[in-house]
């Protein structure tokens, strides 16, 4: 058995042909291959949507969530048991539309895992209606008149609230994302990768060939701890698109400044339900 064969599950996937997903699934297998993850110690969570499908295509743990809130169940769980490898997979509209305050404050506390945003820039799952990060002036049969608003950058929102390792990802380089995913998994605190994908169905404009016409490849053996110079990076999305590690940066990582954390996982510790019910009393009765 190959190492990605680790992870292949028996659900059927009814993804379009030639949706982005595909290039991201394949991605993931492959660095949690290389990285040597066993299945049982990858936990896989998502929101709502059709990137928010991906871990049923995965075996794995996984918790498909609610709309906008994979980044809070992510953290619940890394807080019961740290020894997991937790990835979220969340698309544009579920991170950073219904998800947008999550999105913030997850940065902001940098507890150690990585969440792949899936941006086809459009709601896929609901047909299409315009996402937080479509072009201004894209027509959908929702905005028939154009988008009227300037788009939201994820990597750019993420440089701002402190992020310590951010990077932008494209669906049909597969071995590229690859290495970007096993980077991020290997960083020690929260890491984001912003991943264009075609929507082959719902957004006509930025299409594999739009951007196969703008990506190109960022050298990542360079240091990347320039703020500016990420800044700079995150925000050439027009004819030329860079992919790669825009920034990487230690940070002070959240779940190990948890004191009671200190002694191990949450899910070690003995399950005292009288313990717990007497403390659940306190709280309903005072
Ligand atoms: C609270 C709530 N609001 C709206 C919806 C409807 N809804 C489901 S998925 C979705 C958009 C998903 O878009 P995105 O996250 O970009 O994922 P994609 O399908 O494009 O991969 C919306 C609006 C919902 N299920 N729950
Ligand atoms: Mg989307």
């Amino acid at each position: 058995m190959s190492d990605k064969e680790l992870y292949e599950s028996a659900y059927k996937n009814q993804w379009c042909p030639g949706c982005g997903n595909f290039g991201i699934l394949e991605a993931m297998k492959d660095a949690f291959g290389k990285l040597n993850i066993a299945p049982e110690k990858l936990l896989i969570v998502s929101g709502i949507g059709q990137a928010a499908k991906t871990p049923h295509f995965m075996k794995c743990n996984f918790l498909h969530g609610i709309h906008g809130r994979a980044l809070s169940l992510a953290l619940g769980a890394k807080i019961a048991n740290q020894d997991l490898n937790i990835v979220v997979n969340s698309g544009d509209g579920d991170c950073y539309g219904e998800g947008g305050n999550h999105f913030i404050h997850a940065v902001r506390r940098n507890a150690d895992m990585t969440l792949l945003v899936h941006d086809n820039r459009i709601y896929g799952l609901t047909k299409g209606q315009a996402s937080p990060t479509s072009a201004r002036g894209m027509t959908t049969p929702m905005q028939p008149d154009g988008v009227i608003a300037e788009p939201l950058n994820g990597p750019a929102l993420a440089l701002t609230m402190g992020a310590g390792f951010v990077a932008r990802g494209f669906s049909g380089n597969v071995q590229h994302l690859s290495s970007l995913i096993q980077a991020a998994v290997q960083y020690k605190g929260f890491s984001v990768i912003d991943i264009f994908q075609p929507c082959v169905t719902f957004n006509r404009v930025n299409t594999a060939q739009w951007y196969k016409e703008r990506i190109y490849e960022l050298d990542n053996t360079d240091s990347r701890d320039d703020f500016h110079q990420a800044m700079k990076l995150a925000f050439e999305t027009g004819d030329r698109i860079p992919v790669g590690i825009l920034y990487a940066k230690k940070k002070q990582e959240f779940i190990s400044q948890i004191k009671t954390l200190e002694k191990g996982p949450l899910i070690d510790r003995p399950y005292d339900p009288d313990r717990l019910g007497k403390t659940a009393q306190e709280y309903i009765l005072s």
